[in-house]
């Protein structure tokens, strides 16, 4: 029988330990991205994770006139497709929500609403409407159904002052602190974008100025 020394024991033994932890960091992983909250059961009650569908990119001052280039894009984090029918989004300088119609958004999938007129597909909406998005402050915010309140609305982002419009229905949410705000792009035609859509912990540093949006 072939014996080992220590150094080979201790070998063994933390090569065990890491194989535990990583199998426990990876089914970890896997569970959240099926959309499931921290305090969800996999197999009972399905809490649902606020920000599976959520805003990752906001074109709010594209490059010389706003009217007609302006853009939302909209994505699916979690696992399943998620039907937006009933969704709401609602955004500074417009009085009335955007509304989903009977649309699903696919595991992965962005789906971007341009505020201009044009023919819907299934992942480029069109919302014609005259009101634009300031360019020094705003915000929005994307609620799963009517009314606009805290237990509907399910992701917020605001930029250049805090105080934007749904600002009180997230923090009450906890899903963003009342008076925090991503600072203005610096460069006109630059968008505000997640620096990654996968990772959205609701704060202001998950977000970048993106140069050269593509898309819109
Ligand atoms: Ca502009
Ligand atoms: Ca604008």
């Amino acid at each position: 029988m072939k014996i080992i020394n220590s150094s080979q024991k201790v070998f063994y033994v933390l090569f065990f330990v890491f194989s535990i932890i990583f199998l426990t960091v990876a089914s970890t992983n896997s569970y959240y991205q099926e959309g499931f909250s921290k305090s969800g059961n996999r197999f009972s009650s399905t809490v649902w994770n606020p920000g599976v569908v959520r805003i990752t990119e906001v074109l709010y001052n594209p490059a010389g006139t706003d009217a007609g280039k302006e853009g939302i894009k909209i994505y699916n984090a979690g696992g399943q497709a998620v039907n937006l029918s009933g969704y709401a989004l609602d955004v500074s300088g417009v009085s009335s929500p955007y509304l989903f119609g009977d649309v699903s958004i696919n595991p992965g999938k962005i789906i971007i609403i341009h505020k201009n007129s044009g023919t819907d597909s299934a992942n480029q909406k069109y919302w014609p409407t005259t009101g634009l998005m300031p360019n020094d402050s705003g915000s929005i915010a994307l609620y799963k159904g009517l009314p606009k309140n805290s237990s509907n609305i399910i992701d917020f982002v605001q930029y250049g002052s805090g105080g934007g419009k749904g600002e009180a229905h997230a923090s009450g949410a906890g899903i963003w602190a009342a008076g925090e705000y991503v600072p203005i792009i610096s460069t006109e035609g630059s968008s505000m974008a997640l620096k990654n859509k996968n990772n959205d912990t609701n704060k202001v540093g998950n977000w970048k100025e993106q140069t050269m949006p593509t898309g819109f």
